[in-house]
């Protein structure tokens, strides 16, 4: 109005907030920078926007799949390649329910993955109020597949919540975390206490007394043999030079795939499931096993009794009575444990003679026993190996190779493809999830942006999150997705044909899924033969954005 002054504009949703206060959203966000974390994977929706609001200023980057299951499994692979905790962000209700396949997933294959909702706000009566996104409880649903789900109920808290987060990741088993902030938390303003970080600890060391007596056993034992979970991976090194120096054979998880080279001659692989190899392992006189659950999982089928001494380590108290038990318990860090056992036993080496002069028995004997396990299953992965061994001629010894519950995979690339201990193979083991490998691929890129990745699944596993094929490409990702198509759920198929019923819901009509990966801006071909997947898979290798290629039906069953 003339002769009055212009009225203040209305504070907009991008003013700052008073400089004496911070909001919890921005309390969060500064706990994570605080805490090293440079990248989050997540969907922004209405009830979280405050904390998007701060990632860029506090120099946290941020991926968005387009589901958050692909954001979780994503988060779980930068965690599995980085080292470092994965972290995810959704927003309330659907978004978190959407995320708990992957929270199950990081629990029982022990990877820390942070994942922080909004919730309910602080006075919620916690029954039906018709409030957006409302659910009665997200923390008792997150209860039933993380290691801890935390509401907070204060802006303090919320560091309290995100050091705890990370000290869980260091000093335990680690596994996923589910931070719950009430959403009128977020947006409140109040004085900012300091940052808290967790502190400096390291996991537990075991018990001296029970490491001199598996340094003992160990050095006394004839026939030793190893098996190595995916616990065990920080301590590769130690895993080889005791292999080599007591000469026992090395059997490991599909989690711990390739931490020993899965060339080397004292490598059994991934073959817990095969009857040779479970009948070896009940034979050896002595067994360490470290960082593994021993469990059905990998085994496929009971274990039966091992008839030597059993040694576990592991940083998890309970593995020393679930699934066989612990003659000689080890509990606290691998690479700890595995450093004292060598030097416990350096003293007693030998001579300094290679392996390879000091074992040729043992060396022989393995050869033998890979190929009785590899007769065992011929018949269900005769025709997948000139397919895996054409993978295995184009991938460098440093591709990450990102898997799913597929035939392909467990009956194939698991077993059958060697991985070094500078490659990796994620493979969603103990949960079973399915629509793991795309998502988990973006996520290796994300954390390791100049290494190959390759994904490799079944068809129906694909479509579990198939969309995120245009997260590839936003993001220009050279990403070859390598799809056995064999029509529907294969695995489930031949479980129904066994059991003698009529195949029910698992066969799909054909879709064009190369076609599909152009349709999302990507490329797709066929790949009819092993030469033509080779070819494709280096071109892939090369080409920015996803390339689907799919190994037909016919060809592949
Ligand atoms: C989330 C989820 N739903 C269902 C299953 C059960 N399931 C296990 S394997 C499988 C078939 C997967 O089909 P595909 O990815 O094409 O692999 P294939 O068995 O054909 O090799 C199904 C449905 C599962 N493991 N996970
Ligand atoms: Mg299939």
């Amino acid at each position: 109005m003339p002769g009055h002054p212009m009225p203040e504009p209305p504070a907009t949703t991008h003013a700052r907030p008073p400089r004496d206060g911070l909001t919890g959203g921005e309390v969060l966000v500064r706990a994570l920078a605080a805490h090293g974390v440079t990248q989050a994977f997540g969907i922004p929706g209405t009830h979280n926007l405050e904390i998007y609001r701060h990632l860029a200023t506090h120099g946290i980057g941020h991926l968005n799949p387009r589901h958050e299951q692909g954001a979780g499994y994503a988060a779980d692979a930068y965690a599995r390649v980085s080292g470092r905790p994965g972290v995810a962000i959704t927003t309330t209700g659907p978004a978190l329910l959407n995320i708990a396949a992957a929270v199950g997933q990081a629990y029982s294959d022990s990877v820390p993955l942070l994942v922080v909702s909004p919730g309910m706000p602080l006075r919620h009566p916690r029954q039906s109020t018709g409030l957006l996104h409302e659910m009665r409880s997200q923390t008792e649903a997150l209860r039933g597949v993380a290691a801890v789900s935390h509401r907070v109920s204060s802006a303090e808290e919320i560091g309290v919540a995100v050091a705890r987060a990370f000290t869980l990741f260091r000093t335990r088993r680690p596994r996923p975390v589910h931070i719950e902030i009430p959403l009128d938390l977020l947006t409140a303003v109040e004085p900012a206490g300091p940052v808290r970080t967790a502190p400096p600890l390291s996991p537990a060391t075991a018990d001296p007394d029970a490491l001199a007596a598996a340094a003992g056993a160990l050095r006394s034992a004839a026939r030793p043999g190893i098996v190595l979970g995916g616990g065990a991976r920080g301590a590769a090194a130690e895993c080889l030079r005791l292999a080599e120096e007591l000469g026992a054979p090395v059997v490991t998880s599909a989690n711990g795939k390739g931490i020993v080279a899965e060339t080397h001659p004292l490598s059994l692989g991934v073959s817990l499931h095969s009857r040779s190899v479970r009948r070896w392992l009940t034979e050896r006189d002595v067994v360490l096993a470290v960082g593994t659950e021993l469990a059905e999982s990998d085994l496929w089928e009971p274990l039966p009794a091992l008839g030597g001494t059993l040694v576990r380590a592991d940083i998890d108290p309970a593995q020393m009575y679930a699934g066989p038990p612990a003659d000689i318990p080890l509990v606290g860090d691998a690479r700890r444990t595995l450093r004292s056992l060598l030097a416990a036993s350096a003293a007693s080496a030998a001579s300094a003679a290679s392996a390879e002069e000091t074992h040729p028995d043992v060396h022989r004997a393995v050869a033998a026993l890979r190929e009785e396990r590899n007769s065992e299953t011929r018949s269900q992965d005769a025709h997948l190996l000139p397919y895996l061994a054409a993978i295995e001629s184009v991938l460098p010894a440093n591709a990450v190779l990102t898997s799913d519950s597929a035939q392909c995979c467990y009956y194939g690339a698991i077993p059958h493809l060697p991985i070094a201990p500078e490659g990796r193979y994620l493979h969603p083991t103990g949960f079973g999830t399915l629509g793991y490998a795309l998502p988990a691929a973006i996520g290796a890129k994300a954390a390791d942006p100049a290494r190959p990745v390759v994904a490799l699944s079944g068809d129906g596993g694909l479509q579990f999150s198939v969309q995120e094929l245009a997260t590839a490409v936003q993001l220009r990702l050279p990403l070859p997705v390598v799809v056995f198509d064999n029509g529907g759920y294969g695995e489930i198929r031949d479980e129904m044909a066994s059991r003698g019923d009529r195949p029910t819901a698992v066969d799909h009509p054909p879709v064009d899924l190369p076609a599909l990966a152009r349709a999302y801006g990507g490329h797709g071909v066929r790949a009819d033969s092993p030469e033509a997947l080779a070819g494709a898979l280096r071109r892939a290798l090369d080409t920015p954005g996803p390339t689907l290629i799919t190994v037909p039906q016919e060809l592949s069953r």
